[in-house]
C-alpha cells in the first residue's frame, strides 16, 4: 500500500509518467491601495474593478503543467487579511510562496511577503513586470529568495526542478537568486517569447464568478491576454518597442471557448496593448469564435489606426461590444511630440465608425501631455465629449519606468524616483512634469473637473442610462457618479488620509464571503484525504 501511494506520488499523469518530484506552491495576490505615484486619480482606482490576477494563473498553469500544486489565493478580491490568507496557507502547507509584483505596489507586496513568510516559513519567489526593470534592485529585499526576470515558461519548471534536488541555480533561465551575499541574474531563455508554447491561465483556481471591471455588462467576467508587446514607439508607454508576439487563432478561440464551457463566462476583456495589431489575426479569431456558435461577449484595446468598416462588423458579430483608444489629445501637435503616429481626423472618423457598427467605445486621454496648458487640455475634454464616447479616462501623464519620458527624466536629473521606490529609500509622491507648465496640483484638479464636465453631462446621462444592461450595472455607476460629485477631494494633500483607507468597490459582498468559507472546507477536505 505505502508502495502504491510512493508511486502513486511521484507518477505524474500529465507528464506521462515522467518522474517529477512535487512542490506545494501558494500564490498571493495582494490587495493594493491607491499610491500618490499613479496616473489615475483616486475615484478611477476605486471603480476600476475586480480583476482576476492574470499573470498568477499564467504561473500557475506552467507549475501545473510540470507536476506541481498549486493554490492561488486572490486575497484582493475575497477581501481577506493577512490573518486569513495565513490561515488558508497553513493548511495548503506550500513548499514555496509566490507573488507578483509591479514597481508601483512593489513595497504593499513586500509586505504580505514579510509577513506570510514570517508565519507559513516558506521561500518567497517573485516575478511580474517590475523585476524586468529593476532585478537587482528587487532582490536586495531581504523577505525576497528568489526572482524571475522575464516570464515562468522555462524558468519556473526548471527552478522547482532545482530547489528540490540538486540546487544548481545557475543552470535555471531567467532566475535570480542570491549566493554568498551577491545577487546573480541568469540571462533568460528566447523559448519563453513563443507565446504559443503557454498553456491556457488556470482559471480553474479562481473565484471567477466575483470579478467585474466598470463597463461589465455580463457575467461571468474575466481578462484574457492574446498577445505581447507593441513595437510602436509612444513615449509614455511601457510597452513602446517590445516585441510584437501573439497567440495563433486557434489557441486564442480554444481559450474563449474553455472559458465559456468551463467557467461560465459571458464576457472577456482582452487586455492585449492592441489587439488588432494583425487584421487577419483577429478575423480567424473572429470567425472561430462565430463558427463555434460561442456565447460571450467582448472587449479590446486598439489603436485608431488598426481598424477598418469590415474588421468592425466582423468583431461585432463575433461579440465585440467595447473598444478601448489610445486617444491622449485633441492636438495634432501633441500627438506628434509624443509619437503617437495618429491624426485628430482618423480620430474622429475611426469612433464614428466604431458607434455606428454598434460597438461601444471608450476613450484614453492624457492630461498634463508634453506643451499642455489649461487651455489645451479643457479642449481635449471638449473633444471628448464631441466625440460622443460612451466612456472616456483621464490620466494624468507620469514618467513610468521603461517610457521614454522615463529615460529622459533619469538622464536630466541623475535620479531614479522608481528604483529608489524600489530600494525603499524614496517617499511615495508625484513625479515632477517638467514638460508642462502646469502644476500637479493644477492637473489633478483639472482631471478631476474633465470626469464631471464628461461623465456628468444631461446628455450624456440619459444616453448612458437608457443602454445600462442590469441592475447591479446601473448601480455601480450610479454609485460612481454619486463618488464623482460628491467625494472628490479638492485638493491633492488630502489624498494622504483618503488612500490610507482605500478600498475598492466590490458588488459582490455576499458570495465573496461564500466562496471564502468553501475555500477553506475544500482546502480541509484535500487535508483529511492526504492524511
Ligand atoms: C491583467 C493585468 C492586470 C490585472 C491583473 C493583475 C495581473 N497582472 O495579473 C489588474 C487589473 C488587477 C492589474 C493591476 C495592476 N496593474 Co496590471 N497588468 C495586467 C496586464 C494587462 C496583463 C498581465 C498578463 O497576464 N500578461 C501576460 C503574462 C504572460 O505576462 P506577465 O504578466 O508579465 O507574467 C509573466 C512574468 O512576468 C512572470 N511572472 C509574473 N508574476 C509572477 C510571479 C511569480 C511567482 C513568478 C515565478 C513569475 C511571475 O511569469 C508570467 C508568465 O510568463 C499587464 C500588461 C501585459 N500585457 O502584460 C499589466 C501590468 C502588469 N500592470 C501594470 C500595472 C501598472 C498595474 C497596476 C499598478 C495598475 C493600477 N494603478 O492599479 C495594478 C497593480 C497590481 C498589483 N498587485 O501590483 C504594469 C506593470 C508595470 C511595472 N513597471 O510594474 C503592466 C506591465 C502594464 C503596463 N504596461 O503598464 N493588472
Ligand atoms: S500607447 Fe499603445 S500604440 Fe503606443 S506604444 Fe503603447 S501600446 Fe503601443
Amino acid at each position: 500500500m505505502i508502495l502504491y501511494i510512493t508511486y502513486f506520488k511521484i507518477y505524474n499523469f500529465k507528464t506521462q509518467g515522467k518522474i517529477v518530484h512535487f512542490m506545494k506552491i501558494g500564490l498571493v495576490f495582494n490587495p493594493f491601495s491607491y499610491k500618490l505615484h499613479e496616473e489615475n486619480i483616486r475615484i478611477v482606482q476605486k471603480y476600476f474593478g475586480l480583476f482576476p490576477p492574470l499573470s498568477l494563473a499564467w504561473v500557475a498553469a506552467i507549475a501545473e503543467s510540470a507536476g506541481h500544486e498549486v493554490v492561488i489565493i486572490d486575497a484582493r478580491t475575497l477581501e481577506l487579511t493577512i490573518d486569513e490568507t495565513t490561515n488558508i496557507l497553513k493548511k495548503f502547507k506550500p513548499d514555496l510562496i509566490g507573488f507578483m509584483m509591479t514597481t508601483y505596489m512593489f513595497r504593499e507586496t513586500m509586505e504580505w511577503a514579510a509577513a506570510l513568510k514570517a508565519a507559513v516559513k516558506a521561500p518567497v519567489v517573485i516575478g511580474g513586470y517590475n523585476l524586468r526593470v529593476y532585478p537587482r534592485e528587487s532582490l536586495m529585499n531581504d523577505v525576497v529568495d528568489y526572482g524571475c526576470l522575464n516570464h515562468a515558461l522555462v524558468m519556473f519548471p526548471a527552478f522547482l526542478r532545482e530547489l528540490e534536488r540538486e540546487r544548481n541555480f545557475e543552470s535555471v533561465p531567467g532566475l535570480i537568486y542570491k549566493h554568498n551575499g551577491d545577487i546573480i541574474v541568469n540571462e533568460a531563455s528566447p523559448e519563453e517569447e513563443d507565446f504559443n508554447a503557454y498553456p491556457n491561465p488556470a482559471r480553474h483556481l479562481l473565484p471567477n464568478e466575483l470579478y467585474a471591471e466598470f463597463p461589465t455588462e455580463r457575467k461571468n467576467f474575466t481578462v484574457m491576454i492574446t498577445s505581447l508587446g507593441c513595437p510602436m514607439r509612444c513615449v509614455f508607454c511601457e510597452a513602446g518597442g517590445t516585441k510584437y508576439s501573439p497567440r495563433s487563432p486557434v489557441i486564442v478561440v480554444d481559450e474563449i471557448e474553455q472559458c465559456v464551457r468551463d467557467f461560465g463566462i459571458r464576457e472577456i476583456d482582452i487586455f492585449d496593448y492592441d489587439f488588432t495589431f494583425q487584421r487577419g489575426r483577429v478575423e480567424s479569431i473572429c470567425d472561430g469564435i462565430i463558427g463555434r456558435g460561442l456565447d460571450v461577449t467582448w472587449a479590446c484595446r486598439s489603436r485608431i489606426d488598426h481598424v477598418d468598416a469590415m474588421l468592425l462588423e466582423k468583431m461585432r458579430k463575433a461579440g465585440c461590444r467595447r473598444i478601448y483608444y489610445g486617444i491622449e489629445s485633441s492636438n495634432q501637435d501633441i500627438l506628434a511630440a509624443m509619437h503617437k503616429q495618429i491624426s485628430v481626423a482618423q480620430v474622429m472618423d475611426t469612433i464614428d465608425l466604431t458607434r455606428r457598427t454598434g460597438i461601444k467605445t471608450l476613450g484614453f486621454f492624457l492630461a498634463g501631455v508634453p506643451g499642455e496648458t489649461r487651455k489645451s487640455l479643457e479642449q481635449t475634454v471638449k473633444f471628448a465629449k464631441r466625440l460622443k464616447l460612451d466612456y472616456a479616462q483621464f490620466s494624468k501623464l507620469t514618467a513610468k519606468p521603461w517610457t521614454t519620458l522615463w529615460k529622459d527624466m533619469v538622464q536630466n536629473t541623475g535620479k531614479d524616483y522608481w528604483k529608489d521606490y524600489v530600494l525603499g529609500v524614496e517617499q511615495e509622491k508625484q513625479l515632477p512634469r517638467a514638460w508642462t507648465s502646469l502644476s500637479n496640483e493644477e492637473i489633478d484638479r483639472l482631471t478631476k473637473r474633465a470626469y464631471l464636465k464628461f461623465y456628468g453631462s444631461p446628455r450624456f446621462l440619459w444616453r448612458a442610462t437608457k443602454s445600462v444592461a442590469s441592475f447591479t450595472e446601473f448601480k455601480r455607476k450610479f454609485l460612481a457618479l454619486i463618488d464623482m460629485i460628491f467625494k472628490q477631494e479638492n485638493k491633492s494633500e488630502t489624498w494622504t488620509l483618503k488612500h490610507a483607507t482605500f478600498k475598492t468597490y466590490n458588488e459582490n459582498r455576499t458570495r465573496r464571503i461564500k466562496y471564502f468559507l468553501n475555500h477553506l472546507s475544500s482546502l480541509s477536505a484535500a487535508k483529511k484525504d492526504g492524511e
